[in-house]
């Protein structure tokens, strides 16, 4: 360490100090002076695989100094593809409850979210838990983070990347492929660095060398299994609807998929992204009505010229009321939109607010692209 309690300055986003002492044998004395004793690692919001797999690597990094440790959640695991994670790794979450019992642990930490601060700060604060490690990958918060360890890299595209780091530091042999344990971690990490990265399509060398570190240990087959994509028959309704209602304007469709439950709402996306795999087509918009409360659509562009950012916020204006845009996106290939439906969704007849909704977006659609027909 560079000196006592007082931690050398970071520069940049590497995996040292200006003094040259690594950001892992830090945190390291820090949990050797902690031995034996027990950490609570919280996930905040719903919990993802790149905040799931870096606790675990926290856990496994704590059980070298004895240090036993527990996740804690605030919300159940709810995509598809986080919930087989969880079952096929194995991974004990702990669901926080009024009742849970903090004052069996001295300290904690929080990894993958910007905030540093808890919905439970108060009852850590009470039973006088260290705040040991905040660990994260998303830009700086405004309030700095108290804990004794902090490690933000704003360029890193995970967080997993980043433990994945400390443990190299801390098992530079590698991990071992015989022990089911590292082989959970390890796959637990590659598949978190995945999520967070497009399927790596926008990995940092961070994950690359993470990648190539644990890529003994990483068992393909899990990986393969938790990502299937899953269709429920109401899932699957939805592409329907979409593949039946679109509508074909030169090249591009247009297209609906009638009412939906928010928990089918990540459908949207996949049905544009269906459509826009037709031959010829190059620009698609699906919506669809959520929980009969808004209506929410999904933009996706193959055009070298059209940017969904723009062709949203040119299409669909703002909210007289907020004054925000209801829809935008980046300058490349996506966008998306939600529109309340306001008082309208207390109309008896759903048909006919959906018939009014479908009209109204339609016609701005095309009268943006100027046109003015509708035939398919
Ligand atoms: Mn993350």
């Amino acid at each position: 360490m560079g000196g006592d309690k007082s931690l050398p300055m970071v520069l940049g986003e590497g995996k040292e100090y200006s003094d040259g002492v690594s950001r892992y044998s830090v945190l390291a004395n820090l949990f050797a002076e902690r031995r034996e004793q027990k950490h609570l690692v919280i996930l905040q919001g719903t919990p993802d695989p790149d905040a799931i797999s870096s606790a675990l690597a926290l856990d496994y990094l704590g059980s070298l100094f004895d240090i036993e440790t527990a996740i804690l959640t605030f919300a159940n695991v709810s995509h598809h593809e986080n919930r087989a994670m969880v079952k096929r790794l194995g991974v004990n979450l702990l669901r926080y409850s009024e009742g849970f019992d903090i004052s069996q642990y001295q300290m904690y930490s929080i990894v993958d979210s910007q905030k540093s601060y808890t919905e439970l700060d108060h009852r850590l604060q009470e039973h006088e838990l260290e705040f040991l490690a905040f660990i994260d990958h998303h830009r700086a918060d405004q309030i700095a983070s108290k804990a004794l360890f902090v490690d933000i890299r704003e360029h890193a595209g995970s967080c997993a990347a980043i433990l994945t780091e400390y443990i190299k530091e801390a098992a530079p042999k590698g991990l071992e492929p015989g022990d089911t344990d590292h082989v959970r971690l390890a796959t637990a990490l590659f598949h978190g660095m995945r999520t967070d990265t497009n399927r790596l399509v926008y990995a940092t060398k961070l994950e690359f060398e993470a990648a190539s570190y644990l890529s003994s240990c990483i068992d393909s087959h899990v990986i393969e299994l938790i990502e299937r994509k899953m269709l429920t028959s109401s899932m699957l309704g939805i592409l329907e609807n979409a593949l039946v209602n679109r509508h074909l304007h030169d090249n591009f469709i247009f297209s609906d998929v009638g009412f939906v439950r928010s928990s089918d709402r990540d459908v949207i996306p996949q049905a544009a992204e269906l459509l826009l795999s037709r031959e010829g087509t190059d620009t698609v918009l699906v919506y669809g009505i959520v929980d009969e409360k808004t209506i929410d659509g999904s933009f996706r562009t193959r055009s070298e010229t059209i940017n969904p950012d723009e062709f949203l916020k040119g299409f669909l204006g703002f909210s007289p009321q907020s004054g925000r845009y209801y829809g935008g996106g980046n300058v490349r290939d996506k966008g998306g939109f939600q529109i309340p439906l306001g008082f309208l969704c207390l109309h008896e007849e759903k048909s006919q607010v959906y018939a009014m909704a479908r009209e109204i977006i339609e016609k701005s659609f095309l009268d943006y692209i100027g046109k003015a027909g509708k035939e398919a």
